[in-house]
């Protein structure tokens, strides 16, 4: 693909951090495959209501298009459809707003069917609200106009639009139900076999992929894929799903998915919510957070207000501080809930799968049973389903020394010898 060369602009409003806004764009930009040829700013105490920026840089932004010869530009934050058009018409230029990039980057790295709906609903709602505003527009300039007549064509056009829109987002939305009944029967079979779930949430770009690749390589199963891990924002777009099993025969699901970025736009964060359900129904989440990336405070708050956004609000968490081979601090470390860690080294990976089994099998117990010979399918039981410590062989049967869930355990507890530990 042809990386188009194209100007930023954006304002730098009351409480607006404009350097680290304009460089997130600048990422964003990057990601949909964008050159930034150079950059417009102004300081305003508001958003002009016309045109967002002021009538002099209006005018400014159209000279400097011009002597780049580029012809689009990205806006740092959502405008209001007006605005949009109005900048458009003063300028000649194409002008592309925050929720409009990011839109596109999800158009462009959908891949799986699901994803790939969502977007689409994502963007038609976006549509749809435009479609609201331009209407009411037309109707003003018509009425100007004097042009009665024609506005009654008019408006049958818009209503008809709308409701080719509408119609496309009821239809996404009966197909993304369907889908998302199917991923649920899944998630139940899982329950019911009591796996507990661990889901990596975050930022975009904080290293959610090389963290499960990483488990996944120790603990998962040797033909299981790798996810897709990349130096770009939002490169994965999909929830995987993988089972880590450890030696001591215990297991959990692990999942990665789409990473979050300030300000998404709520159509997508709704869009997602299917995706996003894995972590919604998660037994723990997983933070990861880019320790080397001086705004990790406030990608921290971005990815728990997204968070609370989905409904996610009350799941035990672990804060998981990746890269910290770039952030020149001491690693891996633990303190409490918290790990200082780099996904790309074996030593961290280990000490993070200690924290996560130390918070998700919490419910395990162990004891010693006598098991009389006569009861087989007992031994069997414990040696596919516990961590089978001893077993030795007596006159009144086998003895074996075990740690298991609590479930199992009080099934088992008429074989118990010696009563369960901790
Ligand atoms: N130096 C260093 N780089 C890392 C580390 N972990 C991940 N990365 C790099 O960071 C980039 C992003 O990693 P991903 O795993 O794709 O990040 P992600 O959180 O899944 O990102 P999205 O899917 O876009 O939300 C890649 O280039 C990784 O190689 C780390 O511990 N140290
Ligand atoms: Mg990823």
């Amino acid at each position: 693909m042809e990386t188009e060369q194209i100007l930023i602009a954006g304002l730098e409003l009351p409480g607006v951090d404009l350097e680290y806004n304009m460089d997130e764009l600048a990422s964003l930009v990057a990601a949909n495959n964008m050159e930034v040829v150079d950059t417009l700013t102004q300081k305003l105490e508001k958003p002009n209501a016309g045109t967002y920026f002021g009538k002099g840089k209006v005018q400014e932004l159209a000279e400097m298009a011009t002597a780049h010869d580029v012809s689009t530009v990205v806006l740092s934050a959502e405008v209001t459809p007006s605005q949009l058009t109005n900048l458009e018409k003063e300028t000649g230029l194409h002008l592309i707003d925050r929720t409009g990039l990011i839109l596109e980057i999800f158009a462009n790295r959908a891949r799986s069917k699901e994803a790939k709906l969502q977007v689409e609903l994502a963007k038609s709602q976006y549509q749809l609200a435009r479609l609201r505003t331009s209407s009411s527009q037309r109707l003003d300039q018509q009425s100007a106009g004097g042009g009665y007549t024609n506005r009654g064509t008019g408006e049958t056009k818009l209503e008809l639009n709308r409701r080719t829109v509408r119609d496309k987002i009821t239809r996404i939305n009966r197909e993304l139900k369907e889908m998302s009944t199917a991923a649920d029967v899944q998630r139940k079979q899982r329950d019911a076999r009591d796996i507990p779930s661990v889901a990596l949430v975050g930022y975009t770009n904080t290293g959610k992929s090389t963290t499960m690749n990483g488990l996944v390589r120790m603990f998962g199963r040797s033909d299981e894929k790798q996810v897709f891990e990349k130096d770009m924002l939002f490169a994965t777009l999909d929830t995987s799903v993988r089972k880590l099993t450890f030696a001591d025969q215990k297991e959990l699901i692990l999942s990665d998915t789409v990473g979050f970025v300030s300000d998404l736009p709520h159509q997508l964060v709704k869009a997602f919510r299917s995706t996003l359900a894995e972590a919604a129904k998660a037994d723990l989440l997983v933070q990861v957070i880019d320790i080397s990336d001086p705004h990790y405070r406030e990608m921290m708050e971005t990815t728990e207000k997204t968070l609370s956004e989905i409904g996610v609000t009350d799941i035990p968490m672990i804060y998981a501080f990746n890269k910290a081979d770039r952030a020149e601090i001491a690693y891996p470390t633990l303190d409490g809930k918290e790990i200082t860690y780099s996904a790309k080294q074996l030593q961290s990976l280990e000490l993070l799968t200690s924290l996560i089994k130390k918070q998700v099998f919490n419910n395990y117990v162990e004891a010693t049973f006598l098991i009389p010979f006569a009861e087989g399918q007992v031994v069997d039981f414990l040696n596919g389903n516990a961590n089978v410590k001893e077993t030795t062989y007596t006159e009144n049967g086998t003895v074996i020394t075990a740690e298991l869930k609590d479930k199992d355990y009080n099934r088992l507890e008429r074989y118990v010898q010696t009563p369960k530990a901790k």
